[in-house]
């Protein structure tokens, strides 16, 4: 089976080559077949270094993010743009593992899941790093949700998971910001598919600063929550 992984890029100079060469390298050496879509809303230079790069790695493509700019819109691209079987948003500051990327698709090509879960919030996971009051505020949310949704998942805000390219299909996400990792999450539970979470690590960006802040999106999560749940 082949993965896509899709990795937005909003102003991450620091962060374009690296995180390209190491997604790259890793899953080669793993001998997964796979392609990377960047979808880029920069405005400091990042998409040249991306178009840059398009020219060494042939499994590479790079995407114009939408308008307005916006997280969810970014990854509604890609998974348009996607020819894998398995999609996976991951990350352009490096904060989710390959290594967990690597668990995901054996669980989905040998185990015969539909949707893979990573949770920062179950034992085994590594958090590293984090700001402490957006992750209280991120656990007490997850906890909130998977009450409502009587999910055993115990993270379903974080967008790194990974879906079968039909399942995502019959998701249509509409999310056009940060939201769009849970709505999948939700709208996936809601449905009889077969998942399964694990613990992964998630690891604070060293370079640049994040684009989210916790306090604007609540609304914007709650909302969706509410809409899918009634
Ligand atoms: N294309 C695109 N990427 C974005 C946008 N907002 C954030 N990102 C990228 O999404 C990833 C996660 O964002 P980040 O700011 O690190 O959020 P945090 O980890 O929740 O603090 C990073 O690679 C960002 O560059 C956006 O509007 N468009
Ligand atoms: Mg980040």
């Amino acid at each position: 089976m082949k993965t896509s992984l899709i990795i937005p890029f909003k102003n991450e100079k620091a962060y374009a080559a690296l995180t390209i060469k190491t997604v790259h390298d890793y899953l080669s050496q793993q001998a997964i077949d796979f392609e990377i879509i960047a979808v880029d809303d920069s405005h400091d230079g990042t998409w040249d270094i991306l178009q840059a790069l398009t020219d060494n790695y042939a499994n590479m493509r790079l995407l114009k993010g939408g308008q307005p700019a916006g997280y969810g819109r970014a990854l509604q691209s890609g998974f348009k743009s996607a020819t894998g079987d398995i999609i996976i948003p991951f990350n352009g500051d490096l904060s989710d593992s390959l290594d967990d990327v690597s668990t995901y698709i054996r669980l989905i090509e040998k185990e015969g899941y539909s949707m893979v879960f990573g949770s920062r919030f179950m034992h085994g996971a590594k958090i590293k790093e984090a700001t402490l009051i957006k992750n209280s505020i991120s656990w007490l949310a997850n906890k909130f949700l998977q009450i409502l949704f009587a999910t055993p998942c115990s993270d379903v805000t974080n967008s790194f998971k990974a879906y079968r390219k039909e399942v995502l299909q019959t998701l249509k996400p509409s999310a056009t910001g940060y939201a769009i990792g849970m709505e999948l999450a939700l709208k996936g539970i809601m449905k009889p598919y077969r998942y399964t979470t694990i613990p992964i690590t998630w690891s604070n960006r060293l370079y640049g600063r994040s684009k989210m802040s916790i306090l604007k999106v609540i609304p914007s999560y709650l909302w969706m929550a509410i809409k899918i749940r009634f």
